[in-house]
């Protein structure tokens, strides 16, 4: 159903996962991952409000390049894509505190179609809230946020009826496993309408070097991170895991082209997670993996988009070919 677009300056939020929700979703990632071998924990659980505050300080770090790279990108070239893209509202997956997407909004803002509304779409409830105000107040348009996962509601993002662009910036398109990337592609091709594009960031292969360097920083941020998953798990499940008791990995795959965020046991240990009736063992030196970060090249982005059923019309890179926005339009 077409809904309405807000007042200017209006915010409203649509929250499609309740605490409640959050919580069951939680015990049962965590009754599947704690229990299988290796074990594994998917990456949304890192985003509670100090997760996010410590995603904000690694981007701020000297290694993690990808954040900088696509801001300076962006700076650059946010004018051509509003163009080319033609759309007055922006809708955005993984919004978080919506920093960069301020280039683009503002560059659509000043773009001969104008701009009349953005609508927000992330897990992280306060976070995106923050934001979403901050962007209603600042820029005087109408701000619809949707509180979700990307994996179960993004058909509950109000369809609106003018031409929209789907931006989904950060990369965050590599903390997809490959089954989890292409179900997204073709639910994110059956969402634009003829008239819509989307704007996809992918951070590229590069020397294993700088891309270990990013995900394992000097000043220890990217661990901090890590570990907040151990606390997530403490609070939201009565579990014991004690974080002085693991510790933080990043390791490169050469043969999948990620980076994998591991958390190590540094001894033998038995944790208790009370909310779902559990024990489970650590052996010393095991490892939990808590997160993919796919690196990607242009041809897979261009087949990615492709085998969903969308069709590149504009590329955009960093001088140093580090990182890429890629436009697309249903075929
Ligand atoms: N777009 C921002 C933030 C990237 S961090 C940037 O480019 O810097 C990843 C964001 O995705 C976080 O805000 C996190 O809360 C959100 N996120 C992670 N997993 C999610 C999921 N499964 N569903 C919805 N949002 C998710
Ligand atoms: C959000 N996502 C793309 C980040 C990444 O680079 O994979 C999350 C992150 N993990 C460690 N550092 C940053």
């Amino acid at each position: 159903m077409t809904a309405t677009l807000l007042a200017p300056g209006t915010v409203e939020v649509d929250v499609r996962l309740v605490p409640d929700d959050l919580r069951r979703a939680l015990r049962r990632d965590a009754r599947a991952g704690l229990s299988a071998r290796p074990k594994t924990m998917p990456p949304v659980w890192f985003y509670d409000d100090r997760g996010c505050e410590l995603y904000e300080e690694i981007t701020r770090t000297r290694e993690y390049y990808p954040f900088r790279t696509e801001r300076d990108l962006l700076r650059r070239v946010a004018g051509e894509i509003a163009e080319a893209a033609g759309a007055t509202v922006l809708v955005e997956l993984g919004s978080g505190t919506s920093e960069k997407t301020r280039l683009l909004l503002d560059a659509m803002a000043a773009g001969r179609a104008g701009l009349v509304g953005y609508l927000p779409f992330d897990v992280a409830d306060g976070t995106m809230r923050a934001a979403a105000q901050a962007v209603a107040d600042d820029m005087g348009i109408g701000v619809h946020a949707v509180v979700g996962d990307f994996h179960e509601h993004l058909d509950e993002i109000p369809d609106v009826d003018a031409p929209r662009l789907v931006a989904f910036l950060g990369s965050t398109i590599g903390n997809f496993t490959r089954d989890q990337r292409r179900n997204f592609l073709e639910e994110v091709a059956r969402m634009l309408g003829p008239s819509d594009r989307f704007l996809l960031a992918t951070d590229l292969v590069k020397p294993v070097e700088r891309l270990v360097a990013a995900y394992d920083d000097a000043a220890g941020v990217t661990a901090a991170f890590n570990l907040n998953l151990l606390s997530v798990l403490n609070r939201e499940l009565a579990a014991d895991f004690d974080p002085d008791r693991f510790v933080h990995r990043a390791v490169w795959d050469a043969e999948n082209r990620w980076i994998e965020m591991r958390l190590e046991a540094t001894e033998d240990m038995a944790i208790s997670i009370s909310a779902l009736d559990l024990s489970v063992e650590f052996t010393a030196g095991e490892q939990m993996r808590t997160e993919i970060s796919t690196k990607f090249t242009f041809d897979q982005v261009r087949r990615d988009l492709s085998q969903a059923g969308m069709r590149v019309t504009g590329v955009w890179s960093d001088p140093a070919g580090d990182y890429l926005l890629t436009l697309a339009r249903p075929k």
